[in-house]
């Protein structure tokens, strides 16, 4: 049995810092703790509760929906739209927002997430999480539209994951570093076992969806082909590759011992008027929010991340973060063409 510090305790902890704060936030919080450990059990139990393969449905981005898709989803909808801290939800799954049903009071956060990323590693028992982010409603929530959604990351109140490995870990950041748990499956908790994450500055470790590339544009050839060189290259230096096809884990992965992730734009994408894979909201703005408030860097290539004014809801942009001075190198030699 672990005594350490809960999730729960941390928040409220944290909450007596912030001047004026009325618990409404660490409500929010301790709710979408919940919605969490419920999808962990879901995931947990895989076959015997039914919850693999397809659910013969596409998402608004013409992706296959799992069933855990779709699951998680409803999970995460029904533990946060009753105790009136939201004014909205928006979500990858869902093709418009959610406004928090006029029988239940409303709030004024708003909460996007993407409920199982990486989700197409469900059937074969490899990692995934759920990536969510909190963002103040303009003009306090009565009625919150698209448009509400379309914040900076620089506005983002908190953002975190669950990642369902080996173990469950809960990783968050209210803009104060962050912070990993681990969920106590006992005692139906998350510990803190993770305090202050950094992320190194350097690093020799880089992933990539090597497949793509032919179609990656000239900057990330050339540092992805140095790296590939090693000691025998420009770099003088040996690099190790991996890919995992679940955000989550390559960023818990960078959290824990450093390394750059790298899904780029591309030739096949820009064909089908795509600028990247990843979600702005849901994805790319939580985690640059993280992997920024652990000292790493988060870029499209060219520019912050956290600085884009969103344009719509399911926005894609390319993602490129990690170990700062890489994550620097790669912006060099967009800066070089
Ligand atoms: P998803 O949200 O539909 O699961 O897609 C996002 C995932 C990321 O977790 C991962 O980095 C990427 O897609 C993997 O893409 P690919 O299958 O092209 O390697
Ligand atoms: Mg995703």
């Amino acid at each position: 049995m672990h005594n350490g510090t809960s999730i729960t305790q941390f928040i409220i902890e944290e909450q007596r810092h912030m001047t004026g704060a009325t618990g409404d936030f660490t409500s929010l919080l301790n709710d979408v703790v919940t919605a969490c450990k419920v999808i962990s059990n879901l995931v947990n139990h895989g076959a015997l509760v039914g919850v693999l393969g397809s659910a013969g449905s596409e998402n608004v981005q013409g992706e296959t929906q799992k069933k855990m898709d779709i699951l998680s989803n409803d999970v995460f909808l029904k533990s946060n739209e009753w105790a009136g801290h939201l004014a909205a939800m928006a979500s990858e799954e869902m093709d418009e927002i959610y406004p928090i049903p006029a029988k239940y009071p409303r709030g004024k956060y708003l909460l996007t997430f993407d409920p199982l990323d990486g989700s197409s590693n469900m059937d074969v028992n490899v990692s995934v999480g759920t990536i969510f982010s909190i963002l103040r409603c303009p003009g306090g929530g009565a009625a919150a539209t698209e448009r509400d959604f379309l914040q900076a990351g620089t506005q983002q109140v908190a953002a975190g994951y669950a990642l369902y490995g080996p173990s469950t870990m809960m990783v968050l950041t209210t803009g104060n570093g962050v912070n990993g748990f681990t969920l106590d499956q006992n005692i139906g908790e998350f510990i803190l076992t993770h305090p202050n994450m950094t992320i190194p500055t350097d690093t020799r470790e880089f992933a990539i969806n090597a497949s793509n590339m032919r179609f990656w544009e000239p900057p990330i050839q050339r540092y992805v082909q140095e790296c590939l060189d090693g000691k025998d290259g420009a770099r003088e230096s040996d690099f190790n590759m991996r890919w995992i096809a679940s955000m989550v884990a390559e960023v818990h992965r960078i959290l824990t011992r450093g390394g750059i992730f790298m899904y780029p734009v591309d030739a096949k994408m820009k064909e089908k008027g795509l600028e990247g894979k990843l979600r702005l909201l849901y994805e790319a703005n939580p985690m640059s929010f993280i992997v920024e408030q652990a000292g790493g860097s988060s870029i499209t290539g060219t520019a912050r991340i956290l600085e884009l004014q969103p344009e719509s809801l399911h926005q894609r942009v390319p993602v490129i973060l990690g170990s700062r001075n890489e994550v620097e190198r790669v912006l060099s030699y967009h800066q070089q063409g």
